[in-house]
């Protein structure tokens, strides 16, 4: 996994926006958008994609799932410490408690922007740390594989 491109990818590493969770247990849990959009759905708006290389865009709306409801879905309520959020093309990021579980602006798996569908060139799915501003290093394009770790993982 690699940290900042300074020149954003833009093509998709594949055509099929579905991604896998990896449990501390060992478990594989596929996702696709179906079973993404059984979570509930929140829209978050005044999300901006910064970026010092190349400017800002926004303000966007993002809708699609929390982060937090994916996790619970997967691994219920037992202790992580951190999760892993990595896409098809090597890019990624890594969240603890802080992003994923505030009531406010949470991170979110955004399948929609501005009121319609994301298109897999737009990142679907995306991940959406809303109120970011570090050089748009943690808006993950095309959500390839999202790992949670348990506490004491080294
Ligand atoms: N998968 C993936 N996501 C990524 C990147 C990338 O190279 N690959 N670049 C990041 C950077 S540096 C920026 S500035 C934004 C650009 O988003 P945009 O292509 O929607 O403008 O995507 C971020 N997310
Ligand atoms: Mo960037």
């Amino acid at each position: 996994m690699h940290g900042h491109r300074h020149d954003p990818n833009p093509d998709p590493p594949s055509p099929d926006p579905s991604f896998r969770v990896l449990t501390p247990d060992g478990r594989i849990h596929p996702m696709d958008l179906a079973a993404l959009q059984t979570l509930p759905s929140i829209a978050v708006d005044g999300c901006y994609i910064v970026s010092t290389g190349h400017g800002t865009s926004g303000p966007f709306t993002f809708q699609g799932a929390r982060l937090a409801d994916l996790i619970r879905r997967c691994w219920g309520h037992r202790p992580w410490a951190q999760v892993q959020v990595i896409s098809g093309d090597g890019f990624g990021t890594t969240l603890g408690h802080a992003e994923v579980d505030r009531e406010a602006r949470p991170a979110l798996l955004a399948y929609q922007v501005d009121g319609r569908p994301m298109t897999r060139a737009e990142g679907l799915v995306r991940l959406i740390v809303p109120d970011d501003r570090d050089d748009a290093l943690r808006q993950v394009k095309w959500v390839g594989q999202i790992r949670i770790l348990a506490p004491g993982h080294p």
